[in-house]
């Protein structure tokens, strides 16, 4: 899609141009069209206000404001961070254009007309409350707390997350940083090193650092990237296994093109080769293994030439990478992953990097894993009360876990396909706070039924997008801009050997404008409505923030005074607790009834004619949540679709050609993109950026851009070991001037 200078992207550059001339000034010489809101008010000065924090992802880099008057002109990072420090990524810059969004949401709604065909009525915050609180607790008194389910994501989901599951008592949460991101990871690697990995890779000292998956460059996260950036700088060999030339591949000594799906196989084939010639650290495995000797015998079929076949890589290769990690060992970082809700088959490869990590003695070593410790503060909120187990979705009727190494929460699809059967019990209130369930979940039309049988829907946002076309009541947060919030601690982004800490509470850098009201405001109000009043733990935001850090002795004033940024002195990292053990074979898996050695499980190939959807980030956008800003559309307006050139040729397309798409269930793409033809993705697969497409008409400058990746995942895949989604089990053919295009399976 073509930049189109429209009146709405006017105002929107416009109010660039405001860094050097009063808005109003711009607006009333140009367009005559009255003053903005958000005028400066006063005598107009320019100051420097410290205690932002970052959502543009949930990151959370620290920033400090520069402000004309009221009005908040840039961001950048706050000098005083030792996380981020001053940089910012190009989405952290862009939070101006959310702020003053003129598409945000601002006042309370009520849906008149139907869910996903909505017809909004301005209502007023008592009126929205009471109606969300006396249909919540209606649902809770005719069908039990379960019948209320929540999805939330993101800092503000927190305090109303435990009002639900805490106080009222419904299990059925499910939040997308787990379920549908990084969930199998934790509870693999807790399964295996008991903990969860974070993305603590101390990559400024690795040798080799070893990314499955991880596209560091697109997907971004300062601190992250600044310290793989140190180890490339500091001299770090690359090794990037990636069915696609991704921007970490570019950089790579070895790009591993390997075929979607087969990683676990790869990884089995690497370890086998090490123990069976020896390379592997053996002495750090008589240390710390555990059930060592079943696993060395369990993979032993892993040749590299069997891996090689399966994986459609050279067996020469493999073992080039296992040479490299060896004669590196224990310097080297295996990137845990983040993003890990694959093929279904997640929970096993999850195993399978942690237990590489142990062959090579890689914990706990300069330039391997290494956990950051992070500063304790209070975590003032809804105090825990025992609901039983009953209505819990996860326990059969055995009272066996039905996915017994499930993150946090209750596995989406069990709350979904509970509320489409109604059984054991009807779920008929839903609660969405911070997360788009519409373009984040596979299985789209199933996630409609599922709201289209509610009783009652809410939804809480900062931006009309697809999700809160569902809503019965949408109702306005305060951006991350506008409100205290949770504090963020950290440590040292460098990993220096005794590493300082930190702690940033979020203030806000603007008052909240409109009617936007903040999550203890909210939560507060419907929880009085539905007859909690007493068990309200904070009155406030700020509160809530006062008391946490009252709890370690610090307080707002003292920390404002200290730049935003309270700094201590840090633990050293390197440090191993005492009972530290890798479970290389788990009897608790097995006993459980899955492989108690990493397993490689093959997953579904492309039907004929078919090719795999493949997609991840780009660095200028947040999956869905960034897609109406203005300048971050700019940067990257719509998701092109890679499609390997030879099989470009032999359809006759060519860089820019506009494509639909229809997947392996006869499911069409809304929309369209255009193509970029590219050596750098294998024969069977196609890949896109996700979060595009929305189909909300109230995001004036996101709606219809790109393609929406999740709309073409009907096929739903499920990690039987955690619950959590596969997600790149999805087919698909190309479209073009209303002709199905099938892709060749070679050429
Ligand atoms: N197809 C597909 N699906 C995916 C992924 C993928 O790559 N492809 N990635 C997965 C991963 S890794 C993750 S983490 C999840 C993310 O899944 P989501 O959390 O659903 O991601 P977003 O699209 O950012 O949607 C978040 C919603 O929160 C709103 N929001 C933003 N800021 C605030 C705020 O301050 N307060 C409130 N109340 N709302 C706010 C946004 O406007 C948006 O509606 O998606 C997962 N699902
Ligand atoms: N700019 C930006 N940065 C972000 C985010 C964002 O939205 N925008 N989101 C943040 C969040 S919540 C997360 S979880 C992370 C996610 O970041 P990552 O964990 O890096 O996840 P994805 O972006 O999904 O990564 C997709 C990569 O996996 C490759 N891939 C696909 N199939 C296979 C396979 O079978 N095997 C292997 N080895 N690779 C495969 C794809 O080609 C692609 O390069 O990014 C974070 N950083
Ligand atoms: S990585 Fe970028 S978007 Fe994420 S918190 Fe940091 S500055 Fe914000
Ligand atoms: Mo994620």
């Amino acid at each position: 899609m073509a930049f189109k200078l429209t009146r709405r992207n006017f105002l929107q550059s416009a109010s660039l141009a405001a860094v050097a001339l009063p808005l109003s000034d711009v607006i009333a010489s140009e367009t005559g069209i009255e003053a903005s809101p958000f005028e400066p008010k006063g005598t107009v000065k320019d100051e420097t206000v410290v205690g932002g924090v970052c959502e543009m992802c949930f990151w959370r880099c620290q920033l400090v404001g520069k402000k004309r008057g009221d009005r908040l002109v840039k961001l950048e990072g706050n000098p005083k961070s030792i996380d981020n420090g001053s940089s910012i990524c190009a989405r952290g810059n862009a939070g101006v254009q959310l702020l003053y969004d003129p598409d945000r949401l601002k006042y309370p709604l009520k849906n008149v007309g139907e869910r996903g065909k909505p017809k909004w009525k301005r209502i007023s915050w008592e009126e929205a409350l009471d109606e969300c609180g006396s249909k919540l607790k209606g649902i809770e008194e005719k069908y039990g707390p379960q019948g209320i389910c929540m999805f939330p994501h993101g800092s503000s989901a927190k305090y109303p997350m435990h009002f639900f599951e805490r106080t009222v008592g419904t299990h059925n949460v499910s939040e997308a940083s787990f379920f549908q991101c990084r969930g199998i990871r934790d509870t693999a690697y807790v399964a295996t090193i008991g903990m969860a990995p974070g993305e603590f890779v101390d990559m400024p000292n690795a040798k080799v650092i070893f990314l499955l998956g991880s596209h560091i460059g697109e997907n971004i996260h300062v601190s992250h990237v600044k310290r793989y950036i140190k180890g490339l700088q500091n001299g770090a060999k690359l090794i990037v296994v990636d069915p696609r030339y991704s921007a970490a591949a570019a950089k790579s000594d070895i790009w591993v093109k390997i075929k979607p799906g087969t990683d676990t196989a790869f990884l089995l084939a690497i370890m086998n080769y090490m123990i069976a010639n020896d390379k592997y650290n053996a002495d750090f495995v008589e240390e710390y293994g555990d059930g060592f000797d079943e696993f060395k015998a369990g993979i032993t079929d892993w040749t590299l030439e069997k891996a090689a076949k399966e994986c459609e890589i050279p067996a020469e290769q493999i073992k080039e990478v296992a040479e490299l990690l060896a004669a590196s060992a224990p310097s080297v970082s295996i990137h845990p992953g983040r993003h890990v809700s694959w093929y279904g088959n997640d929970f096993q490869r999850q195993r399978a990097l942690a237990c590489l990590t142990g062959v090579l003695g890689a914990f706990f070593v300069k330039g391997g894993w290494v956990p950051a410790k992070n500063p304790k503060v209070g975590k003032m909120s809804w105090a825990k009360k025992d609901h039983g187990d009953e209505h819990n979705l996860n326990i059969d009727e055995e009272e066996e876990l039905r996915f017994p190494f499930s993150p946090p929460g209750t596995p989406t699809e069990l709350i979904r396909d509970t509320a489409l059967s109604g059984k054991p019990y009807p779920i008929k209130g839903c609660v969405i706070w911070g997360q788009n369930p519409i373009q984040t979940i596979p299985g789209q039309e199933k996630m409609k039924d599922v709201l289209r049988q509610m009783d009652f829907v809410m939804c809480v946002d900062v931006m009309p997008t697809d999700i809160t076309m569902w809503a019965d009541i949408l109702l306005p947060e305060s951006s991350y801009l506008e409100r205290y919030d949770l504090i963020k601690t950290g440590t040292q982004w460098d990993f220096a050997d005794s590493q300082q800490q930190f702690i940033a509470p979020r203030i806000p850098l603007v008052e909240p404008m409109f009617e936007r009201k903040d999550q203890v405001y909210i939560t507060n109000e419907i929880a009085k409505r539905m007859g909690y009043a007493k068990d309200i733990p904070v009155n406030s935001n700020l509160e809530m923030v006062e008391k946490n850090l009252a709890e370690v002795g610090l307080s707002l004033d003292q920390i404002i005074k200290e730049g935003g940024i309270h700094v201590q002195k840090g633990e050293n990292p390197y440090s191993m607790p005492e009972d530290f053990e890798v479970v290389f074979y788990n009897e608790d898996i097995e006993d459980a009834g899955f492989p108690g050695i990493p397993t490689y499980q093959p997953v579904e190939q492309p039907p004929k004619g078919f090719a795999r959807l493949l997609y991840g980030r780009v660095p200028v956008h947040t999956f869905n949540r960034t897609q109406n800003n203005v300048w971050l559309n700019k940067a990257m307006p719509d998701n092109p679709v890679w499609i390997n050139d030879e099989i470009a040729k032999t359809l006759g397309l060519q860089d820019g050609d506009v494509v639909g798409f229809i997947n392996q269930d006869g499911i069409k793409s809304r929309t369209t993109t255009t193509i970029k033809t590219t050596p750098g993705i294998r024969k069977d697969s196609v890949y896109m950026a996700h979060g595009y497409g929305s189909a909300n008409p109230l995001m004036s400058i996101g709606v219809n851009a790109g393609v929406d990746d999740t709309s073409l995942m009907s096929k739903i895949t499920i990690d039987p070991e955690t619950g959590a989604h596969g997600m790149r089990n999805n087919f698909i053919q190309l479209i073009k001037d209303d002709k199905i295009l099938a892709i060749p399976a070679s050429v």
